[in-house]
């Protein structure tokens, strides 16, 4: 941990409390740990050193508060929940958040729905974290802001007069400026942002296209400083700003897959498929997560190269999300129309190629997918950074299993060398992946598991941590690199060229 952030308490605020709710046998409030990337990279962290997580519980009903009470004296942090009404939670989460601030930053412009009120909402939920964080926080803690939901944040902390130091990472993409300046609020939105004193975002990617965004709105805008972290100057502020790929807890990932029960979990779940060639996927239930185009490549591969027919599974676990939106329901049942036609044309007595799940599993049984997995299809049409891809790299202890990447996830900027990359829009190139991850050899597979797991294993979520806290708390950006000759320089060669290339070289 850098010096100077040793001293500090952490306040984290994100737009939902890291549990999930439950009742009791006497119809009482019980937490768990949710699932979800920001709760398993922050949890950790904060156990190991105390603070508080201000966030909304995801209920207005009595005994949050004594929920959140008994759940942080387990948790050895305190939880504080943020109240948002019916109204809030309409205009803020489902519509400014949900229907404008996700597709679009997704680079998907057309669910986007531009109504002034969900902008107004947003100001207003926004102001109820800004206030709530008020009265937590003591001027010297240092308060980390996450996400999408929380943009204006720090504008309305000084607005209350607070002048704690503010940080912010963006866990989603960053658009392109083109994309982005199409927001009415556009310049409300950056001149927030600027009121951070750390802007993190994913990748390079996502730095050059907020950084390209200000340039557009403030043409006075100056960089200053190159590499990793910079300062941007713009509208009499000159925030930090920097790009920290998110890591997993590569080492807890790893044990929890080295236990007995694991493994037998694994080898029963081989047996149950014959011993096939395992391609396994584990989404949320999300438009960006390209899980249509990923059956529909099954399809094709099935199609096209008829030696597969038999051979080979996909396990496809479907986590259910947004179930209210009428959307997500029609894809659910798209989905599911796919998987039907795709077992209907091509099972045979004793294998269907497509095995569904819809629910959240037990993580340890999701663990156990990732160990028996020859292949895991991890194809979002978009994505901030996407943890299923690392952790089951972290999983695969026998080291022979293959990483099938979207070029446009996020974790392409690191493992795009090493893992097999496809194109998520292009079902042939994915079909012909499929082909060629069955076809190759051992030598080769473990050649590049082990490539992607030592990267995973040193930029893992101890190091996203601190190299946040670094470039907020160095005093001098000259400062950088802290840790070790060349780190920033290694760290940029390791995220590859903005646009990673389809043939992963
Ligand atoms: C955002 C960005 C970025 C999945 N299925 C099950 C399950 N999971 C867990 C995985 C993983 C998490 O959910 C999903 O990871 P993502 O990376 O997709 O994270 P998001 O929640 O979409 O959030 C994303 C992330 O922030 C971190 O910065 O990577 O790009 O969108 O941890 O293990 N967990 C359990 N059962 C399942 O069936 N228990």
């Amino acid at each position: 941990m850098h010096q100077n952030a040793a001293k500090k308490r952490f306040v984290v605020v994100s737009n939902r409390l890291p549990i999930s709710i439950a009742r009791d046998r006497n119809g009482g409030l019980i937490a768990s740990q949710g699932a979800g990337g920001l709760v398993t990279a922050l949890a950790p962290v904060l156990k190991n050193r105390g603070g508080i997580w201000l966030g909304w519980p995801g209920t207005s009903e009595e005994g949050v508060m004594d929920m959140c009470r008994s759940f942080s004296r387990e948790a050895g942090y305190i939880l504080w929940p943020v109240a948002l009404s019916d109204a809030d939670v309409e205009g803020f989460y489902r519509g400014f958040s949900n229907e404008i601030l996700w597709p679009l930053f997704h680079e998907f412009q057309t669910p986007c729905n531009f109504l002034p009120e969900y902008w107004a909402a947003y100001r207003a939920a926004n102001l109820k974290f800004a206030q709530a964080t008020a009265t937590m926080a003591l001027e010297e803690d240092f308060i980390w802001v996450h996400d999408y939901h929380l943009m204006l944040v720090a504008s309305m902390l000084k607005e209350l007069g607070k002048t704690s130091r503010v940080g912010f990472f963006l866990h989603i993409p960053f658009p392109p400026a083109d994309i982005f300046l199409k927001i009415p609020w556009r310049r409300q939105l950056l001149e927030a942002l600027l009121e951070y004193d750390l802007i993190g975002f994913q990748t390079l990617r996502d730095m050059r296209n907020f950084i390209e965004s200000v340039k557009r709105v403030y043409p006075s805008a100056v960089r200053k400083g190159r590499g990793q972290v910079t300062t941007l100057t713009a509208n009499g502020r000159s925030p930090r700003i920097g790009s920290f790929p998110i890591g997993i807890d590569y080492h807890a990932f790893a044990k929890a897959a080295g236990q007995p029960e694991r493994a037998k979990a694994a080898r029963d779940i081989r047996a149950a498929f014959g011993d096939r060639f395992l391609l396994f996927g584990a989404d949320r239930l999300d438009y960006t997560k390209g899980v249509p185009q990923r059956l529909d490549a099954l399809r094709v591969a099935l199609e096209r190269y008829p030696e597969l027919r038999g051979r080979i599974c996909l396990i496809q676990v479907l986590v259910p999300s947004r179930e209210e939106v009428p959307q997500y329901r029609a894809m659910k049942e798209e989905i599911e129309r796919m998987v039907g036609e795709i077992n209907g044309r091509y099972s045979m007595p004793g294998w269907a190629p497509v095995h569904f799940t819809y629910r959240n599993l037990p993580r340890e049984e999701l663990i156990g997918y990732y160990l028996a997995a020859d292949m895991a299809l991890v194809t979002p049409l978009r994505d901030g950074m996407n943890l299923v891809a690392k952790e089951y790299a972290a999983c695969n202890i026998s080291g022979t299993g293959i990483l099938c990447l979207s070029e446009f996830a996020g974790a392409a900027m690191e493992l795009h060398r090493h893992a097999v990359m496809v194109n998520p829009f292009d079902v042939d190139g994915i079909a012909a992946a499929i082909r060629d991850g069955v076809l190759m050899d051992l030598g080769q597979r473990r050649r590049r598991m082990r490539a992607i797991r030592s990267i995973l294993r040193r930029y893992d979520i101890f190091w996203w941590v601190d190299a946040f806290l670094q470039a907020a708390f160095s005093k001098h950006l000259e400062d950088f690199p802290p840790r070790e000759e060349g780190y920033w320089e290694a760290l940029e060669a390791r995220q590859g060229p903005p646009w990673p290339t389809a043939s992963g070289s």
